[in-house]
């Protein structure tokens, strides 16, 4: 198999937009698994970020706003053989989908979630969202009267298994927990720093550069209060890495006696079972 068997396509992102880095850093990474097109799912909500699935070569989902999740969950508890990365942004992974947010990292399906985190609602033109900043210590029409939310915090508390952050100004970082993310068995969430340069006048690249750096290389990432500390690091500095990650029994896992090793899709039906079945409800 070829080295370029993934490729992006044009794209409809403001030229300068801190998704490119992410686009291409995933399709070099799609291109190190050896898969073909057709084994890797790539599904978003709506937004700006959530269009990355169009720009790829490889199947695609657009859900709707904030429903990327169960689409994605959907698909893999059908075909567990699928590699299923979502792409979607803070606003539909933490705002309008922060119910599926918090109820799909409790099912410990093994997907990733990459969350281009502009801290803006991008698409609809710079609307705060729960990552904006707090009004107190941001002068903005795209700050938050609301608390900000942390979302590795959040994700922590509910159970995640592999919680990190990386900075779309960093490729290879990007790049090596893309990769540690892909490879995690169990729900990944990746929180990655993406400016948006039309709307966020404060998150900008020059800001990120400024704060943010890497978790020490002794970090040990399998402390998940430490974890939960070290994530909350917000202001001057800002760390990016693996907080956390543990093992723990996938949805799959959970429930031999449906997927019995044999993905769904791959799973003759019965004859006479459906008739049987419904004779249950009577
Ligand atoms: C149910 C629903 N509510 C609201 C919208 C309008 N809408 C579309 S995209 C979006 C915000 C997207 O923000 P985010 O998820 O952060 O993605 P970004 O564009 O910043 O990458 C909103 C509010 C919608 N399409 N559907
Ligand atoms: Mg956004």
């Amino acid at each position: 198999m070829k080295n370029n068997t993934f490729y992006s396509t044009e794209t409809a992102w403001c030229p300068g937009c801190g998704n490119f880095a992410i686009l291409e850093t995933l399709v070099s990474v799609l291109n190190s698994l050896k898969k073909e097109p057709r084994e890797i799912l790539l599904v978003g909500g709506i937004g700006q970020a959530a269009k990355l699935n169009q720009y790829v070569n490889a199947n695609g989902f657009s859900g709707l706003h904030g429903r990327a999740l169960p689409a994605a969950v959907a698909a893999k508890i059908a075909n567990e053989s699928l590699t299923v990365i979502v792409n979607t942004g803070d606003g539909d992974s933490y705002g309008e989908g922060g119910n599926h947010f918090l109820h799909n990292i409790r099912r410990n399906a093994d997907i990733t979630h990459f969350v281009h985190n502009n801290q803006i609602y991008g698409l609809t033109k710079g609307q705060p969202s729960p990552t904006s900043a707090a009004c107190s210590d941001l002068p903005s029409a795209a700050c938050n009267i609301n608390s900000p939310l942390n979302p590795l915090l959040l994700a922590l508390a509910a159970g995640a298994t592999f919680v990190a952050r990386s900075f779309s100004g960093n490729e290879a970082h990007l790049a090596r927990i893309m990769k540690a993310a892909v490879a995690h068995k169990g729900y990944a969430l990746v929180d990655i720093l993406q400016p948006c340069i039309s709307f966020n006048k404060v998150n900008t690249f020059a800001y990120y550069n400024e704060r943010v750096y890497e978790l020490e290389k002794d970090y040990k990432p399998s402390n998940r209060e430490k974890a939960m500390q070290r994530c909350t690091e917000w202001g001057k500095k800002i760390p990016i890495g693996i907080f956390y990650q543990a093992k723990a029994p996938t949805f799959h896992e959970r429930r031999p006696e449906i997927f019995n090793g044999t993905p769904l899709v791959d799973q003759a039906a019965k004859a006479g079972e459906l008739p049987k079945l419904l004779k249950t409800f009577l």
